[in-house]
């Protein structure tokens, strides 16, 4: 299998997240993603390959532009508040929830960044932007080895994605990049297209962006929003809206579980995407269902990994892997590595 990747994610290094009405260092970190790396080249997985050049088009198919926009220009507006803001992390502290206005675009950026963001968890830095959209740029490409014919491919990027909505950031994600690849195969003649989101937390932004589209079936794996982040999104009862209703699949699970209730929701999930007759899938790629996570509460193994692998290889679709979550640094390479290897030799 092919993986795609740039050393530009490491020019989103965030200092600080807010967590508990403290600032904590970052747990998502650019050496996650030098572990898979590693990783994949010990395993001799196959080619590691730089993204294709794109525009900036194929993004703006999800992403709203005044959205991209404001990413593009905010580390710059950031500094030109305070000079001494070159050395902090931008963060927001204004949002406008229920009551308050979001259609009058604000002149002033922190109210802004509020704007177009829904947590203090998700640090803007200077190289963000040139980060998010050069990982964007990886998703795209490994959509298009896929149509180009190789049976799977890998975007291994950060920051992560499946958080990103339409026109907002958190969860350590800017741009949709498993909904930038997906959106790219339905544009390239996909009739439909399955997104699965194996990440611990619900991809609140995928859902929201194809929440009425009948082309693009979302499923998730998850904690439960009840008790887990994004709280807000992720329930069982929601499945879709519009012309939508009915492709959209909420499998929360408590916290605390383990690898046979997950397996059964899995299969639960490739039921239903079975059921779709999708023309290729995406997966939303998180390791941290992890037991040792340091933010998260299921309890998978790494041998666990490589089962994933096999079944997600026995659906039979042509399949885009993007990289999203998994904080165990140390371990987040030889998880990862063991989905794609337990795929390719499944696949055969
Ligand atoms: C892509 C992804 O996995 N995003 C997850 C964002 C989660 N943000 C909230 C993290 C809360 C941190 N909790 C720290 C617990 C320390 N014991
Ligand atoms: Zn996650």
């Amino acid at each position: 299998m092919r993986t795609i990747y740039n050393d530009s994610h490491a020019l989103h290094h965030g200092k600080v997240e807010m967590f508990r009405g403290e600032l904590v260092p970052c747990f998502e970190v650019p050496a996650r993603v030098d572990h898979v790396l590693r990783a994949l080249k010990a395993r001799g997985l196959g080619a590691i390959e730089a993204p294709d050049a794109f525009d900036d088009a194929a993004i703006a198919r999800v992403h709203a532009q005044r959205y991209l926009d404001f990413l593009a220009g905010a580390w710059d507006e950031w500094v030109a508040l305070d000079p001494a803001n070159a050395t902090r992390d931008a963060l927001p502290s204004y949002w406008p929830v229920r009551t308050f206005r979001s259609d009058v675009l604000p002149a002033s950026f922190p109210a802004r960044m509020g704007l177009f963001s829904y947590d203090a968890g998700t640090p803007l830095t200077a190289g963000t932007w040139t980060a998010a959209r050069a990982g964007a740029r990886c998703a795209l490409t490994a959509a298009a080895r896929v149509l180009q014919g190789d049976r799977a491919a890998f975007a291994l990027t950060r920051p992560p994605g499946h958080h990103a909505g339409a026109d907002f950031f958190g969860g350590y994600c800017f741009l949709n990049n498993a909904a930038i690849a997906a959106q790219s195969l339905r544009d390239a003649g996909v009739e439909r297209v399955a997104v699965l989101d194996i990440d611990y937390h619900h991809g609140n932004g995928t859902q929201a962006i194809f929440y009425e589209r009948a082309d693009v079936q979302f499923t998730s794996l998850h904690g439960d929003p009840h008790t887990e982040y994004p709280y807000y999104l992720g329930y069982a009862d929601e499945r879709g809206a519009g012309a939508g209703l009915g492709c959209n699949h909420n499998l929360p699970l408590a916290r605390g579980s383990g690898f046979g209730l997950w397996r059964e929701a899995l299969s639960t999930a490739l039921r239903g995407i079975a059921a779709f007759q999708p023309g290729a899938l995406v997966v939303s790629l998180g390791l941290d269902t992890f037991a040792g996570d340091p933010i998260a509460g299921f309890t998978l193994a790494t041998p666990d990994y490589l089962r994933i692998g096999e079944d997600l290889a026995r659906a039979g679709l042509p399949t885009v892997f993007v990289f999203e979550g998994g904080y165990a640094v140390a371990e987040v390479g030889a998880n990862a590595v063991n989905v794609l290897d337990g795929f390719m030799q499944q696949a055969g």
